[in-house]
């Protein structure tokens, strides 16, 4: 950073060392000012010599930009965690930045890492948190997590750890997987030749009463070996043998491990629920993974 030593009055000029290093300019060869101007973005510099001398010197500069404020969240919940309470960290990479955090889209408030919430409910959350620097800039762009609280998680097997049991392939295979964002193992759900609509669901149901007006949620991951593809996570009611209502959250494949948006299925009651993960339009060579599936009764 450029620094100005300026000294222009007195009886006489004193004498000057050999410069310091990074000396741009050094002068003692006469009186004068130094008109320094302020800009935004720039600053500019001239040195005025008193009449009859003839040293000057100026120039202009564009500031330094700061550093845009940018948060990180480095620790807290990831996927689906059987507990209802959670503590997240973060950190910014400006120093003395103060962070403000939201759950669920409430209005952000003062915090410091880390930053414990207690008592959650059943179902996703979502954090946010941007920090703030001394200057009062914040991050336009915070950092944010969701995640899902199933505490009492309705699917007995929705890790796929160790075996594919409470789930059944419907015109499809489903092998599992080593690896996964939970636990050692993963579900690949493959469809049969020929058919274009393959799916897994729960086998046997997992709600065998559903209760009119609740909330059913639910969450899990998912990727392809062949990305690009639409699959739905669905909550199926059926009165007896009739479909009484079906709800679903779609998305499109990639090759990362990503959440689906929860699906919230607001019971008609009196039914069974089925959750399944399906794909239409499906083409040779296909297939999908799943891994840490939950379907909970909201509060
Ligand atoms: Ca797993």
């Amino acid at each position: 950073m450029r620094q100005f030593i300026v000294g222009t009055g007195g009886t006489r000029l004193d004498s000057l060392g050999a410069p310091l290093a990074n000396t741009e300019v050094q002068n003692n060869t006469a009186f004068g000012v130094l008109q320094l101007g302020l800009h935004d973005g720039s600053y500019d510099w001239q040195f005025v010599p008193q009449p009859g001398k003839t040293f000057t010197d100026s120039g202009s500069t564009a500031c330094s930009p700061l550093a845009p404020v940018e948060t990180s969240l480095d620790g807290g919940p990831i996927g689906a965690v059987g507990s209802n309470s959670a503590s997240f960290t973060f950190s910014s990479n400006t120093p003395d930045a103060e962070f403000r955090c939201s759950l669920d889209d409430g209005p952000y408030s003062l915090c410091s890492s880390p930053h414990e919430y207690t008592g959650l409910s059943e179902g996703d959350h979502t954090f946010r948190v941007k920090a703030i620097d001394a200057a009062g800039n914040e991050d336009v762009t915070p950092a944010a997590r969701t995640w899902t609280v199933a505490v009492n998680n309705l699917l007995s097997n929705g890790r796929f750890e160790g075996s594919l049991s409470g789930w059944y392939p419907y015109k499809a295979t489903a092998a599992l997987a080593n690896g996964g964002p939970e636990g050692l193992t993963f579900a690949r759900v493959t469809p049969n030749a020929g058919e274009p609509i393959y799916s897994l669901n729960t086998a046997p149901r997992p709600v065998s009463s559903s209760e009119a007006s609740v909330r059913y949620q639910a969450s899990g991951w998912l990727r392809s070996e062949t990305p690009g593809q639409k699959v739905c996570l669905s909550i199926r009611e059926r009165v007896g043998t009739t479909v009484v209502k079906n709800t679903a959250s779609c998305q499109k494949t990639t090759s990362e491990w990503e959440r689906f948006a929860p699906a919230t299925h607001l019971a008609v009651g009196a039914g069974s629920l089925e959750v399944f993960a399906s794909r239409s339009n499906a083409v040779s060579g296909d297939s999908f993974d799943l891994d840490g599936l939950t379907l909970v009764r909201l509060p």
